[in-house]
């Protein structure tokens, strides 16, 4: 039985990751630190041996910027490159454009009201009302039926708009029908849904995994769509670091990005 490789991974760094802010939908590019993350993803990549038949991507420009670089690392920018808005990051609500510091002041300086919404399965942070912030004025989801444009979403949202789309289409479709390995650079918490969707992991357990920028991920999978053996990153010291920063974000104030 033929082994099936999937190469996932959050975009780089994004202006915003480095300003400590919460970005969702807005679209922000990434910050020079994140360039040469996705340089260095590249390379792992490459040294792997792994060549990506498609790239899958979502339609906010750290994702796009991301998978470019490490197409044109690869010497691959030719391979089919799809981009959908069930990959994008999930909607932070209000919070979009927040620092993650206030936000933690706002609820009080509780850490656990703050993790809740940030890692909770359930956690959902503040719906925005119709506003400069709402989907559906973009262009780019014109052709969206609107109805299903969030404004503020919880993992488990997430998941209801991300799984169907992914199995038929990424898994079944590139992966087993046509056998091919695929490249998908995507957002944090489309990450964590990923990996919690093929690791089967329970509602609680998933709010304890945090995803760095910029280190990809590998999952390998039989025609039956199990998983032959853990995932693992390219890179696990720079994966340990990443991660260690990412859990912590918002408990302290960050002055990055401040004149
Ligand atoms: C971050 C996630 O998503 O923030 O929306 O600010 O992957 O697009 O940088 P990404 C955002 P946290 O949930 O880690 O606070």
């Amino acid at each position: 039985m033929p082994t099936h490789k999937l190469i996932i991974l959050r975009h780089g760094e994004s202006q915003w990751n480095h300003e400590n802010k919460f970005c969702g939908w807005i679209d922000i590019p990434l910050s020079t630190k994140g360039q040469q993350e996705a340089l260095h993803a590249g390379e792992l990549i490459s040294k792997n041996g792994l060549k990506p038949d498609i790239l899958y991507t979502s339609k906010l420009t750290r994702s796009i910027e991301t998978g470019l670089i490490i197409l044109n690392q690869l010497n691959r920018i030719w391979v089919d490159h799809v981009k959908s808005w069930r990959l994008n990051e999930r909607h932070y609500g209000e919070y979009q454009g927040c620092d993650k510091h206030e936000v933690f002041k706002s609820l009080g300086e509780d850490k656990e009201k703050f993790q809740y919404i940030r890692r909770d399965y359930h956690g959902t942070p503040p719906i925005i009302p119709n506003d400069v912030t709402d989907p559906s004025i973009d262009e780019r989801y014109a052709d969206v039926d609107q109805s299903l444009l969030p404004r503020g979403e919880s993992l488990a949202m997430v998941m209801k708009r991300l799984i169907p789309f992914f199995d038929k289409e990424i898994l079944h479709k590139h992966l087993v029908e046509r056998n091919q390995t695929v490249l998908i650079v995507t957002h944090g918490s489309i990450v964590r849904s990923l990996i919690k969707y093929l690791n089967n992991i329970d509602d609680n357990e998933i709010s304890n995994i945090n995803v760095p920028t910029g280190v990809p991920l590998i999952f390998e999978l039989d025609s039956d769509l199990k998983l032959v053996k853990d995932y693992y990153y390219l890179d696990t010291e720079l994966a340990k670091k990443g991660i260690e920063k990412v859990k912590n974000e918002g408990l302290k104030r960050s002055d990055a990005g401040k004149l």
